[in-house]
């Protein structure tokens, strides 16, 4: 928090407010920010709910206006991909690779081992004992083979393994470490990167964007791993910050240490909540907060992509999970522009030379 000096562009937030009074219409005239992100020589993505991208034309509009980057919220989960066993359905996920074609997006795959939303016929195996330990490696295999080989191409980033560790930099309880014990996640690089030799494969969590015993961890993964040749190319940071919690300190040292090691480092998921109700203060706050992250990726050679979890409160995952807690994203449930939006374009704008704090 004391670590985090405020960029001077968003001090200035007196624009950032005049900006919520002007009509949507007339900023969506303006450049849309994958233009500025390609000066800047960096992806600006956004995580796509597939149910929205199907049935509301403004949220497709802007998502394929706006974005240089896509990641599937849910549907290349595990219990998305696979709902049987062996029964695989990609037609969402393919869904979103064509809009992102279309677009001329990126793609990030999210993801491929996970405690959470996997399948029940899987968990329920593991939790009866019917699927022991051999049988289950057996079938992380085939499930990693499957889906990048499926996507082989098509995809520039995989979060591989996500959210391994729990913040005091324990390896995290899952069905995985339970079962297969610690070298799954070796396991689970080395099969994607045979599946896709072409695709860029990361870690991913959350609270660890600053220097911490979590991110410390990931770092000595990453370190012990890359040794052994493991094809551990990208440090994923998701950025899910709340403002009632003060700002990380040392971002730019934390991903520099990354890059130190020869890998890629990329914002994956940000947003910044808040407790409820939003007012000019907290929303002054929240757009400094996206701004520090922006900051510290484009002060970082190897951040290729800056990817926020959503970018309207309209389909925002926040509210539902943190009661009383939401205005997480850059644009209002009307997708008028917030203090946030506008400090996320003259970050992108500024590009990577006016660099606070770097
Ligand atoms: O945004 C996702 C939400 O729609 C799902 O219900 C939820 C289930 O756990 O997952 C959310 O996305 C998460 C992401 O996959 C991994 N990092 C944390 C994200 C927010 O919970």
């Amino acid at each position: 928090m004391s670590r985090f000096r405020m960029p001077a562009a968003v001090a200035a937030l007196g624009a950032g407010l005049l900006f919520t009074c002007v009509p949507a219409a007339s900023a969506q005239s303006a450049a849309p920010l994958r233009a500025l992100a390609d000066r800047a020589h960096v992806r600006i993505g956004t995580a796509v709910d597939m149910t929205a991208l199907a049935d509301d034309s403004t949220y497709r509009a802007t998502t394929g206006r706006e974005f240089s980057s896509v990641t599937a919220e849910n549907v290349m989960k595990w219990e998305a991909v696979e709902p049987q066993r062996g029964a695989y359905d990609w037609t969402k996920a393919d869904a979103l690779v064509r809009f992102a074609r279309q677009h001329g997006q990126a793609v990030r795959g999210h993801t491929l081992v996970w405690h959470n939303q996997l399948p029940g016929w899987l968990t329920s195996g593991v939790a009866d004992g019917s699927i022991g330990a051999a049988e289950l490696r057996g079938i992380l295999r085939r499930h990693i083979i499957a889906e990048v080989g499926h996507f082989k191409g098509r995809i520039h980033q995989w979060d591989v393994v996500n959210e391994v560790f729990d913040d005091d930099g324990s390896p995290r309880d899952s069905i995985w470490l339970r079962t297969l014990g610690p070298s799954y996640i070796a396991d689970a690089f080395r099969w994607a990167h045979a599946a896709d030799p072409g695709a860029k494969l990361f870690l991913n969590d959350y609270n660890v964007e600053g220097v911490n015993a979590k991110s410390t961890a990931y770092y000595e993964l990453a370190r012990t791993l890359r040794a052994q040749g493991v094809a551990v190319q990208g440090f994923g940071v998701q950025g899910h910050l709340g403002i009632q919690y003060g700002f990380p300190g040392d971002v730019a040292g934390n991903l520099a240490r990354f890059e130190e090691l020869g890998m890629e480092t990329a914002f994956t998921e940000v947003d910044v909540r808040m407790v409820l109700p939003a007012d000019a203060a907290k929303r002054a706050t929240q757009a400094a907060y996206f701004r520090g992250l922006l900051d510290a990726c484009l002060a970082t050679r190897h951040c290729t992509s800056f990817t926020v979890w959503g970018y309207t409160d309209r389909y925002s995952w926040v509210p539902g999970v943190f009661t009383g807690q939401g205005a997480a994203t850059l644009l209002d449930e009307d997708f008028t522009p917030k203090p946030a939006y506008a400090a996320v374009r003259d970050g992108l704008a500024a590009g990577r030379r006016a660099v606070s704090g770097a």
